[in-house]
């Protein structure tokens, strides 16, 4: 049995963009199933736990100033293989490269920020969805 669920995020750029309705229609459309959903405002604490792997990186602050600049929206996805599958959905890391076709990729790019603001957060592995899960979704 290989179902698993995902913590995926739309950062305070994609709320702010007006791009929560194209990520949750590209998760869909995908043909993965919306578990839970939720809109936040992250805390500093929350941030570093999500974050836990980035705290000492040079970017850490910058990164905390983004994700929270306004509320963010939850979301846990289940289905075969989505840790993998919303990865490859939102591409890779920074904008400017993510391959067109990808949630990053299309909806994102740099803005001159010094950030990196690409519209999402989807968990890299199985092991880090039921931590970021438990995180978000402690009812769960
Ligand atoms: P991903 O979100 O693709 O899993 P990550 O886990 O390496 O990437 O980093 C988490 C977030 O931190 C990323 O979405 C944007 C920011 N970030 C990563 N590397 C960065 C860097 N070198 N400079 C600025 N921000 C960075
Ligand atoms: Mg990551």
């Amino acid at each position: 049995e290989t179902v698993e669920r995902t913590l995926i995020l739309v950062k305070p750029d994609g709320v702010k963009r007006g791009q929560i309705g194209e990520v949750l229609r590209r998760i869909e459309a995908k043909g993965y199933r919306i578990i839970a959903l939720q809109m936040r405002e992250a805390s500093a604490d929350l941030l570093a736990e999500h974050y836990a792997e980035h705290t000492e990186k040079p970017f850490y602050a910058d990164l905390v100033a983004y994700m929270s600049d306004g509320p963010v929206v939850a979301i846990v996805a289940e289905g075969e293989r989505v840790v993998e599958g919303f990865r490859s959905l939102a591409g890779t890391t920074d904008p400017t490269s993510a391959a067109p076709g990808t949630i990053r990729g299309d909806l994102a790019r740099d803005w001159g920020t010094g950030n990196i603001e690409n519209v999402v957060h989807g968990s890299d592995a199985p092991e880090s969805a039921a931590r970021e899960i438990a995180i978000w979704f402690p009812e769960l």
